[in-house]
């Protein structure tokens, strides 16, 4: 979230470009890249061309973007400098003077939507704050808000680029260094509040699709100085405002929560899929709550690539995809383009088994490295990670048409279909009925393989 950027104070950006000429409203971002084309046979050294994604072939039944959705993140494509805790920027773009006006908010706004059409993506998602810089008072901070509003809602009305989902930053400013809807002190609990009511006003102004929450510092550092139950108990008290307000103001977005363990608290109350899924039930919000899963945060929560995606659909609760993916060797949220055939496959078919991700898509909630400085690189970042997903999506195609590894997982539960394994299926059974079922028909002694090599076989035949 950082704006890390050297300040220029002579309008330009260091490279030769001068950012005032991206004032004009007709000025291009990203001169000498056009419309990216599809390609299929354009080589290995072709990376500016898709070669698998086409947004209107046929998937069982459906184009393939309606499958897909894809949606490019503006905090990471246009507000990431490449900063890190070790160094400056590297990622100094030409129409960004690095500054917090609002001439730079707009011109980083035009670029956003031309990079959006060149490449083809439906959807884009923003934070409040990514979009609009803050004032000194909440009536500054919406008035700049809304100005920055108005300017993307003729951009989209231009380019029909729509917004998936938008969301508050509760995490960035150090008002919130100790939460947001979980922080000790009212007032500050208030000023969520206050941004959420907001957020969410803006929301429908757009057309989003979706309202994310993401608790960042919604967690505790040390449990010596923390009430968790007092803080979890607040925080369901500001999801349900949320939901009530929701309903107030006719927005009709699914609201979603996106699990992560930690970073940049040590232990964030949304840990995973089913802890969500858990809090959810327990305050009695899962009628108004999906989740947005994203898969760098399930494996830094100790699961593998795709368990969340599938847990959180198998309770009818997934909602969409923050769709990136983590370094293995790496413990943090590296937030990287997902290149991975076998992980986007895997994610494609649970998508393809519940019938599809709308009204939620696939959201590239993802950096280009610190090294990949180029302007052409935010493009091949999207492209190449695009073209993984189509590629899982025809995988996933082809092994759910075909019905092998189902059949077989189907033929691993059959005992469930029938006699006492119907009965458990059916809740009409007791412990008293099984212990006599084992008294009558003796100890199990057929014990079958579970035969994880036959089914990763399986699965590298598709990939
Ligand atoms: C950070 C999160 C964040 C959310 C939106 O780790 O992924 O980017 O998606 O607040
Ligand atoms: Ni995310
Ligand atoms: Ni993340």
């Amino acid at each position: 979230m950082s704006s890390f950027a050297p300040t220029a104070t002579d309008g330009s950006s260091g490279d030769g470009a001068n950012y005032r000429e991206f004032d004009d409203p007709n000025a291009e971002f990203f001169k000498g890249i056009g419309k990216i084309p599809l390609k299929k046979d354009g080589g290995a050294g072709e990376t500016m061309v898709f070669r698998t994604y086409e947004p209107n072939k046929q998937v069982m039944g459906k184009p393939m973007k309606d499958w897909l959705r894809f949606s490019v993140c503006f905090w990471h494509t246009f507000r990431g400098t490449g900063a890190d805790p070790f160094g400056f920027p590297t990622l100094i773009r030409p129409w960004d003077d690095g500054s917090n006006s609002m001439a730079n908010a707009k011109r980083r706004l035009r670029a956003g939507f031309e990079f959006f059409s060149k490449l083809g993506v439906p959807y884009w998602t923003f934070h409040d704050r990514d979009i609009a810089p803050e004032g000194s008072t909440l009536t500054e901070t919406n008035k700049n808000l809304d100005e920055i509003v108005g300017l993307a809602q003729e951009l989209q009305n231009k380019t029909g680029v729509k917004l998936l989902w938008a969301t508050c930053n509760l995490f960035a400013h150090q008002r919130y260094m100790n939460g947001a809807g979980s922080n000790p002190d009212a007032h500050i609990f208030a000023m969520a509040a206050a941004q959420v009511k907001k957020g969410l006003e803006v929301a429908k102004k757009l057309g989003a699709e979706n309202f994310v929450f993401w608790g960042g510092r919604e967690g505790y550092h040390t449990i010596l100085n923390t009430n968790v139950r007092k803080e979890l108990d607040n925080l369901a008290t500001f999801f349900r405002m949320a939901a009530d307000y929701k309903k107030k103001i006719g927005f009709t977005g699914n609201l979603l929560i996106e699990p992560k363990p930690k970073e940049p608290a040590k232990h964030q109350y949304d840990y995973d899929a089913m802890t969500v899924i858990g809090f959810l039930k327990h305050y009695g919000l899962d009628k108004d709550y999906k989740l947005n899963i994203e898969p760098n945060h399930t494996t830094l929560a100790g699961h593998g690539y795709e368990h969340d995606i599938v847990m959180s659909s198998a309770f009818g609760m997934l909602g969409s995809i923050d769709s990136n993916t983590g370094s293995p060797d790496l413990g943090w949220d590296t937030d990287q383009f997902p290149m991975d055939i076998k992980n986007t496959t895997m994610v494609m078919k649970t998508v393809l088994e519940q019938g599809g991700i709308a009204p939620g898509g696939l959201n590239f909630d993802c950096k280009v490295r610190r090294e990949s400085t180029e302007l052409g690189d935010m493009f091949i970042s999207h492209i190449g990670a695009m073209d993984s997903f189509a590629r899982g999506l025809l995988n996933a195609e082809k092994l759910l048409s075909e019905n092998v590894i189902a059949k077989q997982v189907k033929e691993r539960y059959s005992s469930y279909e029938s006699g006492i394994g119907k009965k458990i299926t059916d809740g009409q059974t007791s412990l008293e009925e099984l212990e006599k079922f084992i008294l009558d028909n003796g100890n199990p002694t057929n014990v079958a393989s579970g035969r994880q090599e036959h089914y990763e076989s399986m699965l590298n035949y598709y990939v």
